[in-house]
């Protein structure tokens, strides 16, 4: 287990060698702490778009009917499509992927959750349509890949970089929801940044240091693949809940992945 010290010791020197060997490992520069890509960055961004529409033409009919933790962004992805799409877990766990978070965080981090996130069209500004940032890490990266184009009126993912996000509009990292006329009158709303593109482009970003709301989808809906890692040791349980949230992310656990092939050997490093 990566949690105990000696192994974490391991995880940093493995990170420190992987820094200086693999051009990923400055994709998503630490002072910004983001990176957007375009559509054709990774070869797999049309097989994940695919397998995410296949799977949200599977669950369509059940849209909007059943209660979910927050109606503007919620979680359709379930075991059994992760298991009949290995291209999701294959991907998120890529050598690409790992080795652009692990060049970022600095140490080899876990891949905490994932999942395939529907924005219905909505005029709410609440929760996570708020500005806030995550405070569920010191910091951390989230990938979201945009499975529809994402432009005006869809609810994109808006952020400050971190080199903008100061210590007072965090809260320390504690968790807070800002109004944007409070956010604005700190830092211009012209800096803003929205994860705007065509299906299959995205954005790694720290949640946990750039301030962002999104899902103020008020012309259309959204669907993105989205997955987080977390830096060892972290105050996230590692194990499943036991209380699953509708609309919640899928807990990334061994046992989620048993049956899927990956083609990364060291893929399981990154997993609990
Ligand atoms: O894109 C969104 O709706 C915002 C999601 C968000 O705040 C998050 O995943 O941390």
């Amino acid at each position: 287990m990566a949690t105990r010290p000696a192994a974490h010791l391991a995880a940093r020197r493995n990170a420190r060698k992987l820094r200086t060997t693999s051009r990923w490992s400055a994709f998503v520069p630490r002072d910004s702490g983001y990176r957007l890509f375009s559509d054709d960055t990774f070869q797999e961004a049309s097989a994940i778009v695919a397998a995410c529409q296949d799977i949200y033409t599977r669950h369509a009919h059940e849209i909007g009917l059943r209660p979910v933790n927050k109606h503007y962004f919620y979680n359709i992805l379930t075991d059994d499509d992760l298991r009949a799409h290995p291209i999701l877990a294959d991907f998120a766990l890529s050598a690409a992927v790992t080795e652009t978070v692990t060049g970022y965080l600095g140490q080899v981090p876990r891949l905490h959750s994932l999942g395939v996130f529907y924005s219905a069209v909505n005029d709410t500004i609440d929760g996570s349509q708020m500005y806030h940032v995550d405070g569920d890490a010191l910091n951390q990266v989230k990938c979201f890949i945009n499975i529809w184009d994402v432009g005006p009126g869809s609810g994109g993912l808006t952020f400050f970089p971190k080199t903008l996000t100061s210590r007072p509009l965090r809260h320390g990292g504690l968790l807070k929801t800002l109004r944007d006329y409070d956010v604005y009158r700190t830092v211009s709303e012209k800096h803003a940044i929205i994860a705007n593109g065509p299906a299959g482009s995205g954005l790694f970003v720290d949640t946990s240091r750039c301030l962002h709301q999104g899902s103020r989808a008020t012309e259309r809906p959204r669907l993105v693949f989205q997955f987080q890692y977390v830096p060892r040791p972290d105050a996230l349980p590692a194990y499943p809940a036991k209380r699953v949230v509708k609309g919640g992310h899928l807990h990334v656990t061994r046992g989620l992945l048993e049956g899927i092939k990956l083609s990364e050997p060291n893929a399981l490093m990154f997993v609990d």
